[in-house]
């Protein structure tokens, strides 16, 4: 049966209109259309946020967990179903704020699940404090006085950590974000896309045209994706200029799930459990 965009057709959203989080979940569904992925094989998971808001607006798999708590969770739904294509979700804040340890962590692991930050460079949800990546100087109601804390780089930290897939696009370019997804999606490992995401209503300062002004695709200047000094000096780019498109790419790695032998075979969620197994077990705890 052919896939279509209906068949992931969820709840109304609550956004705002206008907001970079349309062109998200309307690129996360073309590209699973495209590849021709059924909702039943899918699970998108999240924490808290108008990003973690976004499995509530697609018909699939979810799991809207604690802020900041969104990799553990997708990790572990991997290794107790290796067969289910996982994403997870979330904003600035919740990935590399609240979930900055996980966000580490995670890249040491390299499960295969693919992680899509909604980087609008400010927390949103509780209106529009600063987060770890807002600009230098940006006023915001925690920093009335302008942010003084250095910026985050999120993608230099991922190349610096060994990440064996690290993307930004842009939500105002759905053609681009798709053709990352669907990369993302095909790479056997953890791939992680920042999307810059305009938030219409808390960040004047990091608008739509604030981007286009600045954007530039990576793919146009021949850039080498498995050349790792080549992303890291690409990802301190950002002002003037700001590359989008994949920094670096690895499929060397073994993936996390790979090396439990148990789930080799077949999914644990498909394995028999035999409960005389538990008995020792029980017994000890009563
Ligand atoms: C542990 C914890 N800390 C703080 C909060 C309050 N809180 C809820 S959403 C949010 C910010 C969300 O910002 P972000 O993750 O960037 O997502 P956005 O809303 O911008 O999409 C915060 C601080 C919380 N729910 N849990
Ligand atoms: S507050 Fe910002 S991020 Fe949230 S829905 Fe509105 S525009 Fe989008």
């Amino acid at each position: 049966m052919t896939v279509t965009i209906e068949d992931y057709h969820g709840e109304e959203t609550a956004w705002c209109q206008g907001c970079g989080n349309f062109g998200i979940l309307s690129a996360l569904k073309k590209a699973l259309v495209e590849l021709q992925i059924p909702p039943y094989e899918v699970l998108i998971v999240s924490g808290i946020g108008q990003a973690g808001k976004l499995p509530h607006y697609m018909k699939c798999n979810t799991f809207n967990g604690l802020h900041g708590r969104t990799l553990p969770v997708a990790t572990a739904a991997k290794l107790v179903n290796n067969h289910l294509n996982v994403f997870a979700v979330g904003g600035d804040g919740d990935g590399y704020a609240e979930g900055g340890n996980h966000f580490m962590h995670t890249i040491r692991r390299n499960p295969n699940i693919k992680y899509l930050v909604h980087n609008n460079q400010i927390y949103a949800l509780t209106k529009g404090q600063a987060s770890p990546t807002s600009d230098v100087g940006f006023v915001t109601k925690t920093t009335p006085g302008g942010v003084t804390a250095k910026q985050l780089n999120p993608i230099a930290l991922a190349v610096t950590l060994g990440a064996t897939f690290v993307a930004r696009s842009f939500s105002g370019d759905i053609p681009h974000l798709v053709q990352t997804i669907k990369a993302a999606v095909q790479h056997r490992g953890f791939a992680y896309i920042d999307i810059l995401q305009p938030c219409v209503t808390f960040n004047h300062l990091n608008t739509y045209s604030w981007y286009l002004k600045r954007i530039y695709k990576l793919e146009n200047e021949h850039h080498n994706t498995s050349d790792i000094e080549a992303a890291y000096r690409k990802a301190h780019e950002w002002g003037d200029r700001i590359p989008i498109g994949i920094f670096y790419q690895n499929q060397q790695q073994p993936t996390y799930e790979e090396q439990f032998p148990v789930i080799k075979e077949q999914p644990l969620v498909k394995q028999p459990i035999d409960p005389k197994q538990y008995e020792k077990l029980i017994q000890d705890f009563l």
